[in-house]
């Protein structure tokens, strides 16, 4: 793995945006944080979408375990999580589809009561670089707007995150509700996020249970 790509994942992991942020361990101020890094990587040539599999979301995926353990408070993985948002930001036209023909509408949004928008919004990013056309309609959704925008939008493919036990039961909800307004059938749903499985997607009714971005992608493809 390339040493960039190392520095990213650290930077992530110590919470430092740019080059102005300290870090948490010993004061990294002037070293180049995730921003400045993310657009060296670039400008190096090292695909986005390694940047996103090999740095960013595994580094996530550590802040995730320092949480559990009890090491990082929710601040810390605010930090974190800001990282991601600014380098997705940063990467989105090095994601883009160079096959502009679309694979079709893919509405997402993270389901009601839940705020967790990085898998969602790495999801999006992903999808938007493979030739879907996403409209992502936030968090905290209630089933009832989603069902709405999905009237609206008339989407081939609808995807829902939850990162929560407390609100990936919402799920289940949406597509009840998509099956009394007699439009279940017209779209495929995909559900993903950290505590759903593909146990959980069948026993909901959901068409396809993506484990990360890429997973969910390669099906999506075999069915665009
Ligand atoms: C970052 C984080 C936060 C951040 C969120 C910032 C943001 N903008 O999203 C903040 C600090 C705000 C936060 C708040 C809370 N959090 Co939190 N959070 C996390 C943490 C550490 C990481 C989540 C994350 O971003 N992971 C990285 C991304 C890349 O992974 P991901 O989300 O899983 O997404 C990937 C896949 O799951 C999948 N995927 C995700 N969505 C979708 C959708 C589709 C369609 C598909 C196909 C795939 C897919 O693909 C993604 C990319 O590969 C997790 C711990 C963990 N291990 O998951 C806890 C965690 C989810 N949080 C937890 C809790 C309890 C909370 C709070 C209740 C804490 C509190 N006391 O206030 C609040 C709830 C706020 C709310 N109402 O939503 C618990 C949930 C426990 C549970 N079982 O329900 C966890 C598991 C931590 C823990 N062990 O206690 N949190």
């Amino acid at each position: 793995m390339s040493d960039l790509i190392e520095e990213i994942k650290k930077n992530l992991i110590a919470g430092r945006v740019d080059s102005e942020d300290e870090g948490f361990d010993e004061d990294m101020t002037g070293q180049p944080g995730v921003t400045e890094l993310v657009k060296q990587a670039l400008e190096e040539k090292i695909p986005a979408s390694d940047i996103l599999a090999q740095a960013l979301t595994p580094g996530m995926e550590k802040v995730g375990r320092l949480f559990e353990d009890g090491e990082y408070l929710l601040p810390d993985m605010l930090a974190s999580a800001e990282c991601v948002a600014e380098a997705t930001e940063i990467m989105e036209p090095h994601l883009a589809g160079v096959d502009i023909q679309s694979r079709g509408k893919f509405i997402v949004a993270t389901v009601e009561g839940d705020l967790h928008d990085i898998g969602k919004n790495i999801v999006a990013t992903i999808l938007q670089g493979s030739g879907f056309e996403v409209q992502d309609i936030g968090t905290s959704v209630k089933a009832s707007q989603i069902v709405q925008a999905v009237k609206e939008s008339k989407p081939r493919f609808l995807g829902l995150s939850a990162l929560l036990t407390s609100t990936m039961t919402h799920m289940g909800e949406v597509i009840d509700l998509l099956k009394n307004e007699g439009i279940r059938d017209q779209i495929i749903i995909c559900i993903g996020g950290a505590p759903v499985s593909e146990e959980f997607a069948k026993k909901i009714g959901a068409d396809i249970y993506g484990e990360d971005a890429f997973d969910a992608m390669n099906k999506l493809e075999k069915l665009a």
